[in-house]
This record gives structure tokens, sequence and C-alpha cells, in this order.
């Protein structure tokens, strides 16, 4: 069996909606679901577990940073997240994270880069959002739409929308630096596929920096192990491979569980053979589930769907080490 690490995140301070800290544990449920998956979780022993906990009570707390919501409390879940990935790469052969809310992937990011400053890091963003929005630009001022723009020395001025404060721009920049340096990574190194749900700024730092984008039709048509392929020849140059897996890339007949669905998505059997492809591959160090929303759900499908697909990587991992 490998050693693997899982981290889990229970946040939803960066989201629009309440209830995807609860996600975490509605996976931890859905494996309860079938006899052979009682003690699944049994193989996260002591130093393979480590569980994060937002002050989730502040969700609806005044914000003085209205473009860059509730960021004051998002820098320590940062810090703990990069901390904590460090030291699952330093630790395990593969490190797992099951995020509440998607803006904790700058905080894994920034943990791949502390623990391996000099390697050139990949991003697989399986998700319907790009992710690439920052206080500058964003309308929302949501965090979970900015993880992406955390990691990258591109402010995309070019496309400024809102007037922010010097207090928010520090803490942006903050935010930016945990890890290191702020040049964690260069969107030409990312890989989108299922995005279809984003917005001018976005699609503009996309086409700057040559971002690639796989739509769902390319994966319905090629095939997910084809599409996996694919993407492991264009990060060839790229040493480390992070994949974060935003349920919302699933079709909304699939992931009603989380709080930002769109229509075109990939289907769980699409997701899960990706996945499962890219969990193979050497470079792929550290996989990231994500938004999950048990209180918009029914029976608990979408974490139940997600702890599928959770088993299946885990599977393929132990046959890797
Ligand atoms: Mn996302």
């Amino acid at each position: 069996m490998a050693k693997i690490k899982l981290v889990e995140i229970c946040s939803d301070l960066g989201g629009r909606t309440a209830g995807a800290s609860l996600g975490i544990d509605a996976i931890r449920i859905a494996s309860y679901g079938s006899r052979g998956d009682y003690s699944f979780y049994e193989r996260f022993e002591e130093e393979m577990y480590d569980r994060i906990v937002a002050p989730n009570n502040s969700f609806h707390s005044e914000t003085q940073y209205p473009f860059a919501r509730r960021i004051e409390k998002i820098i320590p879940i940062y810090e703990e997240t990069c901390k904590s990935v460090t030291d699952g790469l330093y630790q395990a052969d593969f490190t797992i994270v099951i995020s509440g809310d998607h803006s904790s992937a700058g905080g894994t990011i920034a943990g791949i880069k502390n623990a391996y400053p000099n390697k050139r890091l990949g991003v697989v963003w399986i998700d319907a959002h790009a992710d690439v929005h920052n206080p500058y630009t964003s309308d929302s001022g949501n965090m979970h739409g900015m993880p992406l723009a955390t990691a990258i020395n591109d402010n995309n001025l070019e496309c400024r929308f809102n007037e922010i404060s010097s207090e928010t721009s520090a803490m942006w920049e903050k935010l930016k630096h945990i890890g290191g340096r702020k040049d964690k990574l260069d969107m030409a190194d990312v890989v989108y596929v299922a995005l279809r749900d984003y917005e001018h700024a976005e699609r503009s730092i996309i086409a700057k920096h040559n971002s690639k984008i796989i739509r769902t039709i390319d994966v319905r048509q090629l095939g997910a192990k084809d599409v996996a392929l694919q993407i492991s020849r264009h990060l060839e140059h790229c040493d480390i491979i992070y994949v974060s897996f935003d349920v919302d890339s699933l079709d909304p007949s699939v992931s009603i569980g989380t709080g930002t669905p769109f229509e075109g998505g990939l289907y769980a059997y699409e997701a899960k053979e990706l996945l499962r492809t890219l969990a193979a591959l050497d470079k792929v160090k550290l996989i990231e589930i994500t938004e999950i929303n048990p209180t918009l759900d029914i029976e608990n499908k979408m974490a139940k769907t997600a702890f599928d697909i959770l088993k299946s990587i885990c599977r393929v991992i132990d046959l890797r080490f």
C-alpha cells in the first residue's frame, strides 16, 4: 500500500454559499455506504492525516474587504495548508487534499513550491470556472474564484474593474507571498478541463499566457484516457503536476451538491477515468477534490460520487508505489 497523506480543509470562507466545509465529512459518511469501504479511512493514520478547520462562524460577518471577502481569515488557512502540503510531499508517496471551498488551492500550490522551490509546476484544473480572478477584476469578491491568481505573478491590471483599497492590496500581496515567492506558477503550465463559465478578465489572462483548454466535448470525443495522455505530453517540461478536481466540472445532472453548478459538464465516469489515468502518471504527486456542498444535496449523492472517485484514485496510487 502506498503512503498517502490526507489533508482535509474544512472551509466555507471563500465561497458564495456556506456548506462546502461539510463536504469533507459528507465524503467520509459516503465511505460507510458499503461493507468493503467501512475501513477505507483507516489507512490515513496520525502522521498521514491533517485537518484544517476555518473559523466558519464568521461567514456572515461584515467584511472589510469587499473585493477579497474574508481575506484576513483566508491568509491563516493558506499558511496552514502550505505547511501541511509541504509535510505531505516530504513524508508520503502521494498527497490527497479534500477541501471545502476552492480558495485554499492557492495554499496548496504554495505548499508545493515551498517543498520544491526549483521544480517547475504544472497544474490540471478540472473545473467549470477559471478561478483566475483577483481583487482588481472580481465582480463578487468571493475568493474561491481567485486561487490560481494567488500563484501567478500577474495581477491582470489591463482588465482592472475595481478600485481596491491599499489595505486590500497589502493583504492580497501577503497572500501571494505565502510559500516564499509570488511567481509560483506560469499560466502557460495550466491545463483547464471542462472550463465553460468564465468572464472577460479571465479569458484575457488565459489568452495572454496561452493556458491550454480542454472542453467537455473534447473529453467526450477523444475519451478521458486520451485526454490524460494529451495533458501529460503538454506538461512534459514540468517536474511535478498538481491536479485539482472541482466537482462543478461535472454536469449538473451529477453535481447536485455544489455551490455553482453549470450545464455542459463531464459525466461521473468521464471524470473518474480522467482522474485515474492522471493519478497513474509519475509526475502527479497531489490530487485535490473540492466544492462538495451536502446542504444542497439529496441523499448525499455528490459525496458518494466523489468517494467512488477517491477510492479509485487510491487504488491506482497503490499500484504505483
Ligand atoms: Mn473552482
